[in-house]
């Protein structure tokens, strides 16, 4: 499936690049394939270094919710670059994002800038450590933080994809400090919490976990952990790095009404350009540097045009009332894909919320990483590839959750049927 001039670059790329990849879920190990290169992308479409064009049903793994290089997007860094590209000065762009992220977060009062997703969850349990004085963190089986190194304990993504969910390189000591549990299963943390309730920093999870399949949290399981982390003084970290501004404006905390004490953000945030913040209660954030004994920093954190390009996105989603028709068109493909599985007889399953989706190869309910574990991955692999030659791209992995954008029209959510219904099997 590699056009000549992918598979060129890929050969120059593992000269120089380790697995010809800057991060490893884009090298198609899990479908036992080698990856395409892009030339340009536009709208829910991106066009290989061959020419091929494919309906792309990732968007850069979320950030891309208008869809690629949306006009409102890139005449805005036309437009601010002409005046610099970074100062490491503050900057007026930082502060209306600040503002725009606090008025649109529920849990937001103060909130820092930084580069990554991975950065976002790192600082937050770098703080919580700083302001609870405690050590302890406890994660969840196929939730996925970023590479942090005390987060790298049975994550999801890349990690999962790849087998590695204890990655090498994490000293035993920092393993030591994170409790991991299986998620939905209330009567695992009320034991750990009654154990050891006071030495728990925090909390961090995925509210829709959306790293190993795409996962709902059962009745009350949310509730569950605030109630636990408030009775026993640790904070309730929720990662919203995907779901933040994807699923609603205040992402997970604004549809299931449960705050956290603070919450990790990125993605949609930058508009494609690397931003990822992290925030929350304001008495908890005076607990930063400048103010306060916890270090965080970063050169490029609150650059101007990532900013510009984040604060684009976010108007145009408000302008477009994207959020309802993110709904309409999710809903759309659903209602297709449903009715293909009930038609077909097929023993799969498609969990969705507004434009997060993903299809299981396996009729199991869908309660955790262990649920999505069971799936046919070889079946899996088979449709993969069969919608890659139709000109449909997937996340290359089981694992993964596709995103819808507001670029995708009716006529590319039926094309992109007509396409499983040839493909699923
Ligand atoms: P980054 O450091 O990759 O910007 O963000 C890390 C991160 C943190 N939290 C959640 C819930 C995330 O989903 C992510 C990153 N998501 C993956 C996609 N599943 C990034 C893709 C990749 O690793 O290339």
């Amino acid at each position: 499936m590699q056009g000549e001039l992918s598979k060129k670059l890929f050969e120059a790329a593992k000269a120089v690049i380790p697995g010809g990849v800057n991060s490893p879920v884009r090298a198609f190990r899990n479908v036992d394939g080698d990856p395409f290169f892009v030339r340009r992308a536009k709208g829910c479409r991106i066009e290989d270094v061959d020419g091929r064009s494919l309906i792309d049903h990732i968007g850069t793994w979320g950030p891309a919710i208008l869809g690629h290089a949306p006009t409102v997007i890139t005449n805005t860094v036309h437009e601010v670059a002409k005046n610099g590209l970074s100062f490491g000065i503050p900057n007026p762009f930082e502060v209306e994002m600040a503002k725009v992220v606090c008025e649109w977060v529920p849990s937001v009062e103060k909130v820092r800038m930084v580069n990554s997703g991975t950065e976002a969850t790192m600082s937050a349990i770098r703080l919580a450590r700083g302001f609870t004085g405690r050590d302890k963190i406890i994660k969840f089986e196929g939730h996925y933080h970023g590479h942090v190194d005390s987060l790298l304990v049975a994550a999801g993504s890349g990690a999962l994809t790849h087998g590695e969910p204890d990655s090498a390189g994490i000293p035993r000591s920092f393993a030591a400090e994170t409790i991991t549990l299986p998620f939905n299963h209330p009567e695992r943390i009320e034991e750990v919490f009654a154990r050891c309730g006071h030495e728990i920093a925090a909390i961090i999870l995925e509210p829709y976990p959306a790293n190993a399949g795409f996962v709902f949290p059962h009745a009350g399981y949310l509730e569950l952990l605030r109630e636990l982390s408030s009775e026993y003084g640790a904070l309730l970290i929720f990662d919203e790095v995907m779901t933040g501004f994807r699923l609603a404006r205040g992402g997970v905390q604004e549809l299931s009404g449960i705050t956290p004490d603070l919450c990790a953000l990125g993605k949609v945030i930058g508009g494609g350009l690397p931003v990822g913040a992290f925030g929350g209660r304001g008495d908890i954030m005076d607990h930063l540097a400048p103010d306060g004994p916890v270090y965080q920093a970063g050169t490029l954190s609150g650059n101007p045009v990532a900013m510009a390009a984040g604060l684009a996105q976010l108007r145009e989603l408000e302008k477009q009332n994207g959020y309802q028709r993110l709904e309409e068109i999710g809903q759309r493909f659903e209602d297709g894909v449903q009715s293909l599985i009930r038609e077909k007889g097929l023993p799969y399953r498609f969990n969705r919320a507004g434009s997060m989706w993903c299809l299981y190869f396996g009729d199991s309910e869908i309660v955790n990483v262990d649920s999505v574990k069971q799936g046919d991955f070889g079946a899996f692999r088979k449709f993969f590839w069969a919608c890659l030659e139709r000109g449909i791209y997937l996340a290359p992995s089981p694992y993964e959750t596709g995103f819808l954008s507001l670029a995708h029209t009716e006529s590319d959510i039926d094309e992109t049927l007509e396409v499983f219904a040839e493909c699923l099997t």
